[in-house]
């Protein structure tokens, strides 16, 4: 409580040295932690995260001069520079690389296409802070992308209700590039203090998790920090996964020209995820697939491969991975259903620790999935897992998008100390720009609010 006091009064602060008035109003959006269900959203599976307490904040103030554009300004002005600009056009263009303002522009861009043709956005006075480590598979970006809705609906006078602005947001979001799912927004939009949420798609829906009382979950930041939108890794993982499915569709003569994600193939082929998975495993050779050998399994030609399974993104991609890859999809997915049927059975029973230990086991295999199958940790992110696992853990595995950044470890509260201090000794000590990161890389968490007004 202290603390969001302080974030109020900082950026309000802040907002005053640098626009000479008071913010009209000041908005909060929240990063998440994944706690199972990675690289899934995509595919219209259900995932597990909960909001932390670590958001953006923006204070904002709404011109009267209608004519006034955009000025963005940021707490960090040294890592994060002032943006203005006009709100008659938003411009993604020559992003090899997005800043920062991107982000904001996203969203903005998201509450724009709601309003009736011809109008605009009214100008804004943005001050931002946060306090989500960016980079870190905590969804910096899609708490900067939510916050700016918010804010842009408020300056508007716009009632936009929490599950719809989720889904705009997250349409948005893809103007930076990477074709995500809809868990981060969905999470920032729809969290609640105290609960985990199980977050469906087609249409989206929330639904309560009560995680069991005797433990905690702790994030740390394996301090490898990977921008996801200035690699091509993010949407080759998206492509492989849409090739395979595609695969299977046309084996099965469906129409696969328009089925694009597992969970539209899954209701078509009316199987349940064991029999998915052994389908995989008879289909799919071990082989990376060439392009020729794709556009054989689906009897299409090189243009064809081009319009039908490959984005803007992808076109030169030369090889594809499709058994590991779609394999962890359905693996990746059974087990979030296991995880949340685990927590139910958990509710109230006197197994409490048993119920502990097989979300841990969850976790862990989780993670061996997302490192072996789709490929998306790092070296020092999976010796991060180890250390946390041989502390005390129940489970640990790598969480948000991957290839650096944050895992998160199940632990027993009553050990949570202990466990804390050894992550500490044996992975952060060892090295001083990790050290250097402490306490911010390594925290225990607790499900926080969803986004919205705070003053
Ligand atoms: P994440 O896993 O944190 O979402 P991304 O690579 O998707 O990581 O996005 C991180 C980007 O979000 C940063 O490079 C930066 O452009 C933006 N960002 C994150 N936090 C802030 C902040 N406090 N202020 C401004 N921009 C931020
Ligand atoms: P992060 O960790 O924020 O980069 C990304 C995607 C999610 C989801 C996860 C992997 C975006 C905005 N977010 O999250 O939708 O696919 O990776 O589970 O693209």
């Amino acid at each position: 409580m202290g603390e969001s006091r302080d974030r109020l009064s900082r950026v309000s602060s802040a907002f005053r040295d640098k626009f000479g008035e008071d913010p009209h109003f000041v908005v909060r959006a929240p990063g998440r932690v994944n706690l199972i269900g990675e690289h899934i959203d995509y595919h219209g599976y259900p995932v597990l995260p909960m909001a932390i307490s670590q958001d953006i904040v923006m204070a904002v103030t709404v011109p009267h001069d209608a004519a006034q554009g955009l000025r963005l300004c940021n707490v960090q002005s040294d890592r994060y520079r002032d943006f203005t600009s006009s709100l008659a056009e938003f411009n993604f263009n020559h992003m090899s690389k997005p800043q920062w303002h991107h982000y904001v522009l996203c969203g903005l861009k998201g509450v724009q296409e709601q309003l009736p043709v011809g109008k605009q956005l009214r100008g804004m006075r943005i001050m931002v802070d946060g306090s989500v480590p960016p980079n870190a598979g905590l969804s910096s970006s899609s708490a900067l992308v939510c916050c700016a809705a918010l804010a842009a609906m408020k300056a508007n006078g716009l009632d936009i209700p929490a599950d719809v602005l989720a889904t705009i947001c997250a349409k948005a979001e893809h103007y930076i590039g990477t074709e995500g799912g809809g868990m981060d927004q969905a999470i920032s939009f729809l969290a609640q203090a105290g609960k985990a949420k199980l977050i469906e798609f087609d249409p989206l829906r929330s639904s309560d998790v009560v995680l069991p009382e005797d433990v905690v979950f702790v994030v740390a930041n394996s301090c490898v920090e990977l921008n996801k939108a200035a690699t091509n890794h993010f949407n080759t993982r998206v492509a492989e996964g849409r090739i395979a499915v595609q695969i299977l569709a046309h084996i099965h003569n469906l129409d696969w020209r328009t089925i694009k994600k597992a969970s539209q193939l899954q209701k078509q082929l009316h199987l349940s995820l064991g029999p998915l998975l052994h389908l995989v495993d008879k289909t799919f050779k071990p082989e990376p697939y060439s392009r020729a050998d794709v556009c054989a399994s689906l009897g299409i030609s090189e243009e064809e491969l081009q319009t039908h399974c490959l984005s803007a993104s992808t076109q030169n991609l030369q090889t594809f991975e499709l058994l590991k890859r779609i394999r962890h999809v359905f693996s990746e997915t059974d087990r979030v259903k296991v995880f949340k049927e685990t927590c139910e059975i958990g509710k109230g029973a006197d197994g409490k620790h048993e119920c502990a230990k097989r979300l841990g086991v969850l976790m862990q295999d989780s993670h061996i999935s997302c490192r072996d199958d789709y490929e998306c940790s790092h070296p020092d992110l999976d010796d991060l897992v180890s250390v946390m696992q041989r502390s005390g853990a129940y489970g640990a595995r790598l969480t948000g998008a991957g290839w650096g950044g944050c895992a998160v470890a199940i632990v027993p509260k009553q050990t949570a100390e202990a466990f804390l201090k050894k992550v500490e000794e044996d992975y952060f000590a060892k090295q001083p720009q990790r050290a250097a990161k402490l306490p911010e890389a390594l925290f225990i968490t607790s499900p926080s609010d969803g986004a919205g007004l705070i003053s």
